[in-house]
């Protein structure tokens, strides 16, 4: 028998019976009005997990209509009375943890213990935006001579999310968390690929009392669905998740409706290697970073910089580390890294390789489709690239196992290589010379700089990028909080 017959908890089980989705709308279920449906795949197996209804336009605006309809009520509830609900409802995200990850990690090919991570992200995050906004002065009085004067902070309304498929459930939770709990309404749109444990969460919320109509989930193809979620003038803010290519056309539907949008876009990120290293810690570290989640992390070092003098010894100790890594299914414990999310994006990755290598770069290691025995799945073999950074494969974000290396000399020269890129999202140092770190961590041109790590996220710590990486960052931070009020500004004469 497979691994996901006898591995798979009996309440997914249970819940993936179902087998046609609908959406979750208003407390209610809701089909697309066709009864048109897209099938969700395990990209571990390749084999059908269910069917989502692929809402049209008409829906999507009726799921707006009702996360409208319910607002009034939910930000006028007390904060502690809103807090208490949202509250439990990270309990019950904690209480059904381990059936939540199996979900995502079949739906979204993640290793179990790392969707399990994510599940507990999400709870993190929610109690995390629940005690900020429980500190948030609403009314703030201004200093204006002859006057009374104070600001005045409200929710705006319902709010619109639509969700890649690399982190569906942990990014619902850096999105919606501090909507709701600055007292917005919301609308998720989840990728089409990756709309089950969204599901899960709208029903879960449902048997805990969040009231109806306040997470509404609507699921569908990005140009018909999506689209009507960006067009549609009633709501009160836009968050995007994935594509610079979509984010320009979400950023210009909010543009035309003058809609504030958040945008979360990809990346390029650098890793710089200074000869001063431990060189085996950091290789190691780094195939640590590009293999996670089968590189489809948006704030993955790709392209790796590395001291000239320490090069040949890192390419080793990357080779070493890259050939033990486990490739299997996601429901597998021994496996170490998973599919790649669906078929297109698989054949994105080997195309990638092979233009760049076209374009002559050459493979230090791994490269190509890779098998796992018994399942048909996505999968890949972690590569190295190294050669010029003109190459495609240098330049455009790949979304896979992939690095690209080069060398440099100088501390200038490695500045000028990490910041020639159109994006700015994340990038990482290593070195032990502690003022080469921060000057360097400040010199790079994007929302987050690590020293001598990668990937670290921590509540309160800033997350987002800039340029071609979006606009609006913030994440997880008291930044995206206030970004869920509107402000009133008050002014009357004295006496
Ligand atoms: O993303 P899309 P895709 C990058 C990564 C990847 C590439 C393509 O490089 O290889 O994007 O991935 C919805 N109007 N990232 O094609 O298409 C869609 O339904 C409104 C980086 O899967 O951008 C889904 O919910 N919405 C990224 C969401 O947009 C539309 C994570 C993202 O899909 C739409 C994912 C439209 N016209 C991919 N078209 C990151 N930053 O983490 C699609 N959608």
């Amino acid at each position: 028998s497979t691994v996901t017959e006898t591995r798979m908890l009996p309440e997914v089980e249970a819940f993936l019976k179902r087998g046609v989705f609908p959406a979750f709308v208003g407390g209610k279920d809701i089909e697309s009005a066709s009864g048109a449906t897209i099938a969700t795949i395990d990209p571990g197996s390749g084999e059908k997990l269910a069917e989502i209804h692929d809402l049209d336009a008409a829906a999507i605006d009726e799921a707006v209509d009702v996360a409208a309809a319910a607002f009034p009520a939910w930000a006028g509830l007390s904060v502690a009375d809103r807090s208490a609900i949202l509250l439990r409802l990270a309990d019950a995200v904690s209480e059904h943890k381990p059936i939540i990850a199996q979900i995502e990690a079949l739906d979204a090919g993640k290793i179990e213990a790392q969707a399990q991570g994510d599940v507990q992200n999400f709870i993190d995050t929610l109690r995390y935006f629940v005690k900020l906004a429980g500190d948030v002065q609403v009314r703030n009085k201004l200093d204006v001579d002859g006057y009374d004067a104070w600001t005045h902070k409200q929710p705006w309304g319902a709010c619109a999310f639509i969700f890649p498929w690399n982190f569906p459930f942990l990014l619902i939770g850096w999105g919606i968390s501090p909507a709701l709990a600055a007292g917005n309404t919301v609308v998720i749109k989840p990728a089409e690929d990756t709309s089950l444990s969204a599901l899960y969460l709208a029903q879960l919320a449902k048997e805990v009392g969040v009231p109806d109509g306040v997470i509404n989930v609507v699921t569908g193809a990005g140009a018909t669905a999506g689209a009507a979620l960006t067009n549609n003038t009633k709501i009160k803010r836009m968050s995007f998740t994935g594509s610079p290519e979509v984010g320009r056309l979400v950023g210009e539907a909010c543009g035309r409706n003058l809609v504030p949008v958040k945008l979360e876009l990809g990346g390029k990120g650098a890793a710089v290697v200074f000869d001063d290293v431990d060189v085996a810690d950091t290789a190691q570290k780094l195939v640590g970073a590009i293999t996670f989640h089968t590189g489809q992390v948006c704030c993955d070092a790709t392209r790796w910089l590395i001291h000239r003098d320490i090069y040949d010894e890192f390419v080793d100790e990357c080779k070493k580390h890259l050939s033990n890594v486990r490739i299997g299914h996601p429901l597998d414990p021994n496996s170490q890294m998973g599919p790649v999310v669906n078929a297109k994006q698989c054949a994105r990755v080997l195309g990638y390789q092979e233009k760049g290598i076209a374009e002559g770069a050459e493979c230090l290691v791994g490269g190509g489709a890779a098998t796992v025995e018994g399942y048909e799945g996505n999968y890949v073999q972690p590569a190295l690239l190294a050669g010029t950074l003109d190459n495609v494969a240098a330049r455009e974000e790949i979304f896979g196992p992939v690095a690209y290396l080069a060398t440099f000399e100088t501390e200038e020269q490695a500045i000028e290589m990490v910041n020639d890129t159109d994006y700015g999202l994340a990038n990482s140092v290593w070195t032990k010379d502690s003022r080469r770190a921060a000057r360097v961590a400040e010199s790079m041109v994007a929302g987050n700089s690590w020293i001598n790590a990668h990937n670290v996220f921590a509540h309160g710590v800033p997350y987002g990028g800039v340029n071609k990486s979006g606009m609006g960052g913030g994440v997880l931070s008291i930044e995206t909080l206030m970004d869920y009020y509107r402000s009133t500004s008050i002014v009357r004469p004295l006496g």
